[in-house]
């Protein structure tokens, strides 16, 4: 856990995340700034800062959880799509760094997304 990291809190408990899911190493939680209802983030449980710091396992979990849940989030907001991302790094408009990916409920012309 790093300790400055408000991801690795919310995994913590420290501070309030609503769960929408969680497995062993990731978990999901909504976003506090959606983009949409029901804007969904998987994260590693561990604190890694990009997407190729995190053990191929643990990925692997993280993205069968991504895989899971796209159809769920989808459907419990009656979306027409998902978008599904990463910033990954900075430069990419990353902000917290804790790796983390978006899960973006759309509807037909929103003009949206990650
Ligand atoms: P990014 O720009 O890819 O690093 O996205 C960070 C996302 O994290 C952004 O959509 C807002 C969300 N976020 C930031 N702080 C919190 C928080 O404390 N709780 C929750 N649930 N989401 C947060």
């Amino acid at each position: 856990m790093a300790e400055d990291c408000i991801f690795c809190r919310i995994v913590a408990g420290d501070i309030p995340g609503r769960t929408v899911t969680e497995t062993d190493h990731a978990l999901a939680f909504l976003d506090a700034n959606p983009l949409a209802p029901g804007h969904t983030l998987v994260i590693p449980k561990e604190h890694y800062s990009r997407l190729n710091d995190v053990p191929g396992d643990e990925a692997a979990e993280l993205f069968g959880a991504v895989h899971e849940l796209a159809a769920t989030v989808e459907e419990a907001v009656d979306a027409d799509a998902v978008s599904i991302g990463i910033n990954d790094g900075e430069a990419a408009g990353q902000e917290v760094p804790h790796t983390h990916v978006h899960l973006v409920p759309r509807f037909e012309g929103d003009g949206g997304g990650p």
